[in-house]
């Protein structure tokens, strides 16, 4: 009797120890539950006393619907009349000097919406690329297509940036990530979303998507939106 009773301590002793080898070796820590971090929470809805619209509040309308960048190959490209042409890469936008404002987007459709934006100033990447001296229009292209036209002293008299965050939050695909022109005075489709090439021209005649289809060239909200 005494005998067997060795035996199963032994047995139990050796089953303890084997849970404890197990419970170690599958022993994760970072497997614990992670907390989910909400983006909407982030978006901010008061900037120094002003009410914002929510990211939510834009209508879809866009030629192509909603356009997907992949980053990890993403380029925006600065050519044409040049001297030293660019392609810079999203971080590499993002490292400029940054700058924030609110500013209210009016489309032609009656509605408006009034929005934090941080991004960097158009001028600052032109300034990289050197403009050369005969040019004189900057053509805003985008991946779906679109494209907008300015006189490139647009970006040297304004200081016109090009977003990368809306209400403190990346802009979402449906919004224009990476990059969206905030065209401060301009119509809504002035705002070229889903930028990927800026060329400098001396092409005074060029005429965006829209201005092509009879919307005017310059979009200023003061004046009439039709050619
Ligand atoms: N690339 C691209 N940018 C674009 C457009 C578009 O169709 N494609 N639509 C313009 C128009 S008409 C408006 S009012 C603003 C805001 O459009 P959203 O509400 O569809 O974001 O984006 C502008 N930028
Ligand atoms: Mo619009």
């Amino acid at each position: 009797m005494r005998k067997n009773e060795n035996i199963i301590f032994v047995i139990i002793l050796l089953l303890i120890v084997a849970l404890i080898v197990i419970a170690v070796f599958f022993y994760r820590p970072d497997s614990a539950p992670q907390s989910i971090k909400n983006l909407s929470s982030v978006e901010v809805r008061e900037y120094k006393g002003e009410d914002l619209s929510s990211i939510a509040a834009f209508r879809e309308n866009s030629i192509k619907g909603p356009q997907y960048v992949n980053i990890s190959n993403y380029k925006l490209e600065i050519y044409g009349l040049v001297n030293n042409p660019i392609n810079y890469s999203y971080e590499e936008v993002l490292r400029k000097q940054n700058y924030e404002k609110v500013i209210t987007l009016h489309c032609v459709e009656g509605w408006d919406v009034t929005i934090l934006w941080k991004g960097v100033l158009v001028r600052d990447l032109l300034d990289d690329a050197k403009p050369n001296i005969n040019a004189n229009t900057v053509i805003l292209y985008a991946v779906d297509g679109y494209s907008t036209q300015y006189p490139l002293q647009y970006f040297y008299d304004n200081n016109i940036i090009i977003a990368y965050e809306m209400n403190n939050v990346t802009i979402p695909p449906e919004r224009g990530y990476p990059f969206m022109l905030v065209a401060e005075d301009k119509w809504g489709y002035k705002w070229i979303k889903w930028i990927n090439k800026i060329e400098l021209s001396s092409d005074t005649n060029y005429k965006g998507y829209w201005e092509s289809r009879g919307y005017s060239k310059e979009g200023n909200l003061n004046e009439s939106f039709f050619g």
